[in-house]
């Protein structure tokens, strides 16, 4: 809505002629709040002040909006007025239908491919391990998820339900065990690997009741900082006006998107922090995605290898999906860029070319698409990104996308904003720095699962050949994911074959239900040696401790539990019992169901396992002789778990 009921309408900078509007309430105002709202008039922004009635009338409102546009402008580098300027200036280039590329060719770069279960995969990793101890860590999680249609903080979904570990508890346990593995390799017990968190007012205070009721999993008191990211005025029209909500006093606002992120850590400090603590990298990462941190070694690796400022992780992207392209860009005059096209731009890009016409199309030959696909996991040398930061602000461009209700583009179906991406930062950098990306090549399953679509949306997605990319698809990825570690690594392990179900219409592949802690898959295969896990079977290692499992072969479900300063060692052991089993919920257990249950469509039933349980140090050798302990209750980020030993 455009100004209260019954508004008398005020020219551009005009005086109100009768008692309300702002002319007419500058008692009402201190001096200091008539000279801001007078510099929002001067901007363009009369409308907002037009309908107000006369003083004595909602004061407080009038005073509660001032205060809201005066938080937005200190919250936008340059202000309200400079937000308005570029919003004119994005909106006319979108009603003149230029396109943001032009003048840019695409050419398919080159960039380093790994490919899973290699030596140079393997070598690469390492050199990665290497570096983990000077690495900071920075997870955006500002979006509330409306896609995947969940009322809760994306980051506090169960990344699975064998172990109900959340993703936040899941990202900080593997940052902790680099953090063990950085001071054992090192000898230095004073490191401390930083986590930063982009939240917004969405989701920031959820995010810090979740860490305060889990005493930060673990991490130490600061060791964990969160940056919250403002919200931008909506915008009603191609002259820049900034949209009221109904009440008539308060602006609507909307997020600005995860470019956010570069001037709040430049502007918060945090980046000089991390250097003057003698960092050299940062990770950035996304909030649903359950292999990010595993990936982040490959990344390091390759930056140290090619001396890459900045490094974009990518998998094989398929045509059409939600996922930027990464292009190498050529254009006459302009400096070459090897960056994300997004994904509701790349066709079009593609389409204006004479090469590749057909536009966002799979190859042939591989069943890809040619452009490696974004999956916003970045990593940046901290020396060069900083000396990028004090140039620019941190401030990466923005773009705008209006849904016009006319053809003539001057109407819009309902109120626009600015917005800006993490991964336009190259855009950032002015000198030679070198930015590169790394397909990382997973045959077994994609190193990237993420859960950002609602169940309808995610059916539709898996009926027309794209990921569905829901709760669902996310676990199960999860496990085929930890079973591919345990298929490939050491003398491996006989892995049985999936299972398939249907959930909530989404077609499932269901692999043996492997969870395994950060400790664990941090010995990179050390610790397993032969064994099998049979089709419908269910592993989880839990704890910070080692656990080895040399010959175990498990038909059922099989619990292992390793404290801090454990080590546990099972040893020709097979475990048979009559285990778990993924449960569809029927039409009652699903209206009775949690959110998180309920997006997923299925229950577990734990109908026995075997569990070795080890909450005291020491080192614990069980060949199969001894009786298995029994686990306790125990509870995963709130939910409760319903582990019964048999
Ligand atoms: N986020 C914020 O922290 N603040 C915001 O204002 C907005 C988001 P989406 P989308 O993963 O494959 C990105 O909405 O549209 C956080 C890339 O642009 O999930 O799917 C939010 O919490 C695309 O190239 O992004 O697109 C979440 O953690 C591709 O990489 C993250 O930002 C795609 O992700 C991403 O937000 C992908």
């Amino acid at each position: 809505m455009q100004s209260p009921a019954g508004a008398q309408v005020a020219t551009e900078g005009s005086a109100c002629s009768s008692a309300g509007g702002l002319d007419g309430n500058a008692s009402v105002l201190s001096a200091e709040e008539l000279a801001f709202a007078q510099s929002m008039v001067k901007a363009g922004q009369a409308h907002l002040f037009a309908g107000w009635p006369a003083p004595g009338t909602q004061d407080e409102e009038k005073k509660g909006l001032i205060a809201q546009l005066q938080e937005s402008d200190k919250l936008y580098g340059g202000g309200i007025a400079q937000y308005v300027e570029n919003a004119k200036a994005l909106l006319a280039a979108s009603k003149a239908g230029e396109n943001p590329l032009e003048g840019y060719s695409p050419v398919v770069p080159s960039g380093m491919t790994l490919t899973a279960h290699t030596d140079e995969w393997a070598e690469v990793e390492s050199a990665g391990l290497e570096m983990i101890g000077k690495c900071a860590f920075m997870l955006v999680a500002g979006g509330l998820g409306e896609r995947l249609g969940y009322g809760g903080i994306k980051i506090a979904l169960p990344t699975e339900t064998a172990s109900e570990n959340c993703y936040l508890k899941h990202y900080i346990e593997t940052i902790l065990s680099y953090q063990t593995h950085a001071r054992a390799a090192t000898g230095d017990a004073s490191i401390e690997l930083p986590l930063a968190i982009m939240t917004s007012a969405d989701t920031d205070g959820r995010t810090r009741e979740l860490l305060a009721a889990n005493d930060n999993f673990g991490m130490a008191e600061g060791q964990v900082t969160l940056l919250k990211q403002g919200k931008v005025p909506s915008i009603e029209d191609n002259e820049g006006r900034i949209a009221l909500d109904d009440s008539g006093f308060r602006v609507q606002t909307k997020p600005h998107g995860h470019g956010d992120v570069h001037s709040l850590l430049h502007l918060s400090g945090t980046v000089k922090k991390w250097l003057g603590d003698g960092l050299t990298h940062m990770y950035i990462f996304q909030d649903t995605n359950a292999f990010a941190l595993r990936s982040c070694l490959l990344g390091l690796g390759v930056c140290k290898s090619s001396d890459f400022d900045m490094n974009s992780l990518c998998v094989p992207r398929i045509a059409g999906e939600a996922i930027g392209g990464i292009c190498a860009l050529r254009g006459e005059g302009k400096p070459d860029l090897t960056i994300n096209v997004e994904y509701n731009q790349i066709d079009a890009m593609l389409r204006a070319t004479e090469e590749f016409k057909d536009g966002d199309v799979n190859d042939p030959a591989t069943g890809f698409s040619t452009w490696p696909g974004n999956i916003n996991e970045l990593i940046f040398k901290l020396s060069s990104y900083d000396a990028a930061l004090e140039q620019s602000g941190g401030q990466v461009p923005e773009f705008v996308n209006p849904k016009y209700a006319d053809a003539e583009k001057t109407v819009f179906k309902s109120p626009t904003r600015l917005e800006c991406m993490m991964q336009d930062f190259p855009r950032l950098y002015k000198g030679a720095e070198k930015v590169g990306f790394t397909s990382l090549n997973r045959p077994a399953v994609r190193q990237y699962s993420p859960v950002k679509n609602n169940v309808g949306d995610a059916a539709k997605k898996q009926a027309s050949g794209l990921e569905p990319a829901c709760a669902a698809a996310g676990e199960f990825d999860v496990y085929r994911f930890n079973c591919d570690y345990l298929r490939a690594h050491g003398a491996g392990m006989a892995i049985g074959e999936d299972h398939e179900a249907s959930f909530l219409g989404i077609q499932c592949k269901i692999p043996p239900a492997a969870s395994l802690s950060a400790q664990f898959m941090l010995a990179r295969g050390t610790n397993v040696v032969g064994g099998s896990l049979a089709p419908g079977s269910a592993l989880v290692v839990k704890g910070e401790g080692a656990v080895h499992l040399n010959n175990v072969h498990v038909d059922g479900a099989l619990v292992v539990e390793a404290c801090a300063g454990a080590t546990v060692t099972l040893e020709n052991i097979r475990v048979s019992n009559a285990g778990w089993s993924f449960v569809a919920l029927t039409p009652e257990e699903q209206e009775a169901a949690t959110e998180e249950i309920g997006i997923r469509g299925f229950r577990v039933e734990r109908t026995a396992q075997t569990v070795w349980s080890h909450t005291e140090p020491g080192e614990f050798t069980h060949d199969g002789s001894g009786t298995p302990a029994r686990l306790p209750r125990a509870g995963f980020c709130g939910l409760a778990a319903v582990l019964q030993a048999l």
